[in-house]
């Protein structure tokens, strides 16, 4: 261990000099006046010289303070740290007189007991933080770098998301591109995250058959009334928006019903239209029954509509009622129309009617406009003015709710009318490469919408 001395005006000069040059980590050892400066005796002065030493385990790891030459102070003061044989001198003995701990340890080791420099600032983050708690600039600036904190977890987050496979992005894409909703797609990839394995993720066409299984798996088929009616005629309501195709689906659902056999059955078909308030609207159904010789009733009152029920439920098997469109912002004629419909008895079912062609937040917004009538299922019309369902398909997925038929054309012909079925909304789905034959064998008991004939 090293022994140095520096000399200064008094004990203070001294130990600012000392720590100016070695910096704080240095151990005063005593202290004792001594005459400064002059030549020959004269001229000098009284000062104080402090010897003092720094413990090995900083001056190993400040070997910089050391390589320095010392600065003197010109004239004046002397050249501190001597290290002739005279001014080395062994660190006493006398445990007053250091008043450190000599053990050499370690510097930065976590078993280093606290210094009086950590004391310090402890002392000093503890007041600064008690502060902060009444100072409102201070409740600022910490609330500033909370939020900065916030933003940078949010980046990293955000960079670690960008870190992921790029088999996500692709799949997300295809979902866009095909209007599926934000949410949809958002639990589509949680799905992936959880159930793919990196080999899944790797192989893009094995990814997208298990996406389009479970797209699949979120459409629900209306399947109907499985029992059959006894003594009575199915009460087939198709409420909806106006201009949808309602009147259009329900000549359609009659003609399939009641001409075309399409589902494997003959059944005995009559139509009602409640709908006078369009022009022409009832002339419409008119025509479509005249064409097809189905029966056709307009009920303009709740008695109306009453007696036509109970006329057509002696000797039909079903009858389609047809309504005025609304819109779904208009709640009250909703509600009046609900009222006007429950005339046709608590045993009646009513089904929604909605565009393809409509996006994804109007449809949400329709079905639950339409809620209180509780519909059994929605008609998807229009399909063949669209090539992306996605939007349908979202709604559907959200609000739990089946589909019965879809309808692609604008003519009362068997070929626009159609059961749903799930392969027929995958297949269509734009962009994804289809495994026919995988998606049959896993949706092979989805295709049937219709209870009654089967
Ligand atoms: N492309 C296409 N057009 C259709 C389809 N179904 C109906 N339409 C057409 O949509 C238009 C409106 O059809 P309507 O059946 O009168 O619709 P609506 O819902 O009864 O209309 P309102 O009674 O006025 O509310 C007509 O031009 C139909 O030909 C379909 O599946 N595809
Ligand atoms: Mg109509």
């Amino acid at each position: 261990m090293e022994c140095f001395v520096e000399q200064g005006e008094d004990y203070r000069d001294c130990m600012s000099r000392i720590m100016a040059k070695y910096g704080d980590k240095v151990v005063p050892i005593r202290q004792r006046k001594v005459r400064i400066g002059g030549f020959l005796g004269f001229g000098s002065r009284e000062g104080v010289e402090v010897e003092f030493y720094i413990p090995s385990y900083y001056s190993r790891s400040v070997p910089q303070v050391f390589s320095r030459t010392p600065q003197t102070s010109t004239e004046t003061w002397r050249s501190s740290a001597l290290r002739s044989d005279e001014t080395r001198r062994s660190p006493p003995s006398r445990p007053d007189e250091i008043r450190f701990n000599p053990e050499p340890r370690p510097l930065n080791s976590e078993a280093r007991p606290p210094l009086k420099a950590d004391l310090d600032f402890e002392e000093r983050k503890g007041k600064v933080i008690a502060a902060a708690g009444k100072d409102p600039t201070l409740q600022l600036v910490l609330s500033e770098v909370r939020s900065i904190k916030e933003k940078m977890d949010a980046e990293e987050s955000k960079s670690a998301e960008e870190e992921e496979h790029p088999a996500f992005a692709r799949i997300r894409e295809l979902l866009e591109y095909n209007d599926f909703s934000l949410s949809y797609s958002e639990k589509i990839t949680e799905r992936m995250r959880k159930e793919c394995s990196l080999d899944t993720l790797d192989n893009f066409e094995e990814l997208e058959q298990k996406v389009l299984e479970w797209i699949g798996e979120g459409v629900q088929i209306y399947r109907g009334e499985t029992a059959p009616y006894v003594n009575r005629a199915r009460v087939f309501i198709l409420v909806g928006p106006t201009g949808v195709g309602k009147t259009t689906t329900i000549a359609k659902l009659a003609a399939a019903y009641g001409v075309y056999n399409q589902y494997g059955e003959s059944l005995r078909v009559r139509m009602i239209t409640i709908d006078g308030y369009r022009v022409a609207a009832r002339e419409q159904l008119e025509k479509y029954g005249k064409a097809m010789e189905i029966p056709v009733a307009y009920a303009a009152t709740a008695d109306e509509l009453r007696t036509a029920i109970a006329l057509y439920g002696q000797d039909a098997d079903i009858v389609f009622v047809d309504t005025i469109g609304k819109s779904p912002r208009d709640a009250m004629k909703l509600g009046e129309m609900k009222e006007f419909l429950a005339s046709c008895g608590s045993l009646s079912e009513t089904h929604l009617a909605v565009a393809a062609t409509t996006k994804y937040s109007d449809i949400k917004d329709i079905m639950q406009q339409f809620a209180p009538f509780n519909y059994k299922s929605v008609i998807i019309t229009k399909l063949d003015e669209t090539k992306r369902t996605g939007n349908v398909l979202s709604a559907l997925a959200d609000q739990r709710k089946a589909v019965s038929y879809i309808t692609d054309g604008q003519s009362v012909e068997k070929k626009h009318m159609h059961r749903a079925d799930v392969i027929r909304f995958l297949v269509n789905l734009e962009g994804f490469r289809i495994n026919r034959s995988r998606l049959e064998k896993r949706f092979a008991d989805n295709g049937d919408a219709d209870g009654r004939s089967g």
